[in-house]
C-alpha cells in the first residue's frame, strides 16, 4: 500500500507529464480526426512517460496522463486564428508559463497556465501566479495581451 507521499509524487510526475504531452501535441498539431487524435495522445503520452518512470502501475498512469491531455483539447480549443507560439516562455523572472498562443491577424497573445487535476484553476493557491503572469503578459505585450486561462486538466 502506497503511503501518501508516494501518492503525491506520483501525481507530480503525472502533471509533469500531462504538461509535456500538451505542449509537445501542441507544437506538432492536433491530429484533425477523432482516431487520430487518440493515437497522438497515447504516443505522446509513451513517449513522455519513459522519460517519468512510475515504477508502478505504469499503464494506468500512461492512461491518466492521456486523458488528462484528451481533456484539454476537448474542453479547452482556440477559437479560430489563433496559434500555438512557444512553450516554457519565461515571462518573469521566477517562472515560465507553460504555453503562449498568438493570433496573427491582431497581434493579440494568451497565455494558459496549465493545472493538472479537475477544478484546480479554482484553486486560492494558484491565485498569485495568475495574477503574476497577467502583470507580465501585460507589461509584454500591452493591450495586446489577452490575459491568462488556467485549464484544469483532469482524466474525466
Ligand atoms: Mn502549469
Amino acid at each position: 500500500m502506497p503511503n501518501v507521499a508516494q501518492f503525491q509524487t506520483r501525481a507530480m510526475t503525472l502533471g509533469r507529464s500531462a504538461h509535456k504531452v500538451i505542449q509537445r501535441v501542441l507544437a506538432e498539431g492536433l491530429a484533425a480526426d477523432a482516431l487520430g487524435r487518440t493515437a497522438q495522445l497515447l504516443d505522446a503520452s509513451r513517449e513522455v512517460l519513459a522519460g517519468e518512470p512510475l515504477g508502478r502501475r505504469e499503464r494506468a498512469g500512461l492512461i491518466e496522463v492521456a486523458s488528462a491531455a484528451a481533456s484539454y483539447f476537448k474542453h479547452f480549443p482556440l477559437a479560430p486564428g489563433w496559434r500555438f507560439q512557444q512553450a516554457e516562455v519565461s515571462l518573469l523572472r521566477d517562472g515560465r508559463v507553460d504555453v503562449v498562443f498568438r493570433e496573427t491577424n491582431l497581434n493579440l497573445w494568451l497565455v494558459d497556465e496549465l493545472k493538472m487535476g479537475f477544478g484546480r484553476s479554482l484553486d486560492a493557491a494558484i491565485r498569485p501566479q495568475i495574477e503574476r503572469y497577467v502583470h507580465a503578459g501585460t507589461e509584454k505585450w500591452g493591450d495586446c495581451f489577452m490575459g491568462v486561462r488556467s485549464p484544469g486538466c483532469a482524466p474525466r
